[in-house]
């Protein structure tokens, strides 16, 4: 189990003693016709993180509303400030789609797809973060906490500290931080540690996130390291780790709720009442090892290990970036996948790949949740991977079994799940049988002991650590 972060921190708080202002590629709030401000809540648990110290502090956010060349005004809701940086459709093609999730994505995860370095996409991602730079200096508060999310605002803590050296900055990243071997591909490297070190605070979701980046700002930029200050530019920045979470109070309060309970009753019965419920939830993303788990299912129905008569596999996949190419590629041959193991398993009537490349709404993923008996989660590689801990916050009865990649974050902490080198095909389909044949009490001694720790750590704790770490290395400057 890790600790919540390498640096020695004072305790942590409920709301920040000075003004917070967040800054994120999209805004906490998104268009919506149908509600009566025109704005609805954006999906996601960061939002659901921040959103109520945010509200009792009255905080300020920063970010894109996610429609290209929008740029209303600023406006108040929910006593949040926000501010909407405009991002042109040309913009969403290079910064966006193009040197985010085409360059950044694949190589901050093992290089898994080969990414796509391009100057003209460089030059975009590098105008966006000055945009979102400039709009925070004009509007953080002195004194401020300025806190930047993710891997397409890398630059803005350096370019806003040269307009604002007054205010306190801090990063986290929500994705892997690669070693250096890696991250030195990029042929703008220094810049993007440079723009890191702008921070007085620069958190990682693992230990090794952290460690990697002290060795590239090291190797890369001659740093000085000081266990964990790093100081470059006499600008000292603190580097830690805080492992996100989510809301387990409250998707435990949705799984027990009676609707709940009558859908996941229903999904079984739909399924076809089988014995066994193997589920997949992911966005439709090449990191996470979707192609993979299906291959391993098709290989113990073939070997006989598993029968398709008692067992089904449902995988929920969320569509994305579906501009990029990867993602496209990906996409057909999950699809490829599906119909080729449904030919040859199904009955009629009765798929034993159920198949849904749709957006779940809250309600219906954790009754998915309940009705799954077994839970696949197999990335390459991901920064936590949160559907491991809501699965075992949904699942309030005490059973069900986690299969978890040693490649998620999350297996930092759940290590109750089995856990499994999706790199290694015999060793993914062993964990698969591990689960489907364990023990009633083994598998409610490891449940327990997952919802323990999920609910330990939940992400009220992560941003009170997380701020708590801010007020700190705040106080020390
Ligand atoms: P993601 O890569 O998006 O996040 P993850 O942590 O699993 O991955 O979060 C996905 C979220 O989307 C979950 O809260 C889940 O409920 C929801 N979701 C997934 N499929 C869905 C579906 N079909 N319908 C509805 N909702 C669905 C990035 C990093 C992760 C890191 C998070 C948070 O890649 O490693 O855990 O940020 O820091």
């Amino acid at each position: 189990m890790t600790e919540a972060a390498t640096t020695d921190l004072a305790p942590a708080k409920g709301n920040p003693t000075r003004p917070i202002v967040i800054a994120a590629n999209r805004l906490p709030v998104m268009r919506d016709d149908e509600t009566e401000t025109g704005w609805s809540p954006s999906p996601g648990g960061l939002v659901r993180a921040l959103l109520p110290m945010l509200r009792d502090s009255g905080g300020t956010w920063v970010g894109w509303t996610g429609e290209a060349d929008d740029a209303p005004a600023p406006f108040t809701i929910d006593g949040i400030d926000v501010h909407p940086v405009e991002i042109s459709t040309e913009e969403i093609e290079l910064y966006y789609e193009g040197f985010s999730n085409d360059g950044l994505w694949p190589l901050y995860h093992d290089a898994l797809r080969e990414s796509t370095f391009d100057a003209h996409q460089w030059d975009a991602y590098h105008r966006v973060n000055e945009r979102f730079a400039i709009t925070l200096a004009n509007i953080a508060p002195p004194d401020a906490i300025v806190w930047v999310h993710d891997y397409q605002l890398q630059l803005v803590p350096a370019m806003l500290r040269r307009q604002r050296p007054d205010v306190t900055i801090a990063f986290f990243l929500h994705i892997p931080f690669p070693p250096v071997e890696l991250f030195s591909r990029l042929p703008w490297r220094d810049q993007i540690i440079e723009g890191l070190l702008g921070c007085d605070l620069v958190g990682f979701q693992r230990p090794i996130g952290a460690a990697n980046f002290t060795a590239c700002a090291h190797q890369l930029l001659d740093a000085k390291v000081d266990d964990d200050v790093i100081t470059h530019a006499g600008h000292d920045s603190v580097v830690g780790h805080f492992p996100i979470s989510i809301d387990f109070a409250e998707v435990e309060e949705m799984a027990a709720g009676r609707a709940t309970r009558k859908l996941t009753s229903q999904f079984r019965t739909r399924l076809g009442d089988p014995e066994v419920i193997l589920l997949g939830v992911d966005r439709l993303d090449y990191t996470k090892g979707i192609g993979l788990r299906l291959r391993a299912f098709a290989a113990l129905l073939e070997s006989g290990e598993l029968d398709a008569e008692r067992c089904v596999m449902v995988q929920v996949a969320t569509p994305t970036r579906e501009a990029v190419e990867h993602y496209q590629d990906e996409r057909h041959e999950i699809e490829r996948l599906v119909g080729e193991i449904n030919g040859r398993y199904s009955r009629i009537g009765l798929p034993v790949v159920h198949y849904l490349y749709q957006t779940l709404s809250y309600d219906d993923l954790i009754a998915l949740y309940r009705a799954g008996d077994v839970m696949l989660v197999t990335p390459f590689r991901d920064g936590m991977n949160l559907v491991a801990k809501e699965y075992a916050a949904a699942h309030i009865d005490g059973d069900g079994v986690l299969v978890l990649s040693e490649f998620a974050g999350a297996a930092d902490e759940l290590t109750d799940a089995v856990l499994v080198n999706p790199h290694d095909d015999r060793a993914l389909q062993e964990a698969i049988i591990t689960a489907v044949e364990m023990h009633r009490g083994e598998r409610r001694t490891r449940m327990g002991a997952l919802r323990d720790q999920v609910r330990r750590m939940d992400v009220q704790g992560w941003a009170d650590r997380f701020l708590a770490a801010m007020e700190s290395v705040s106080e020390r400057a």
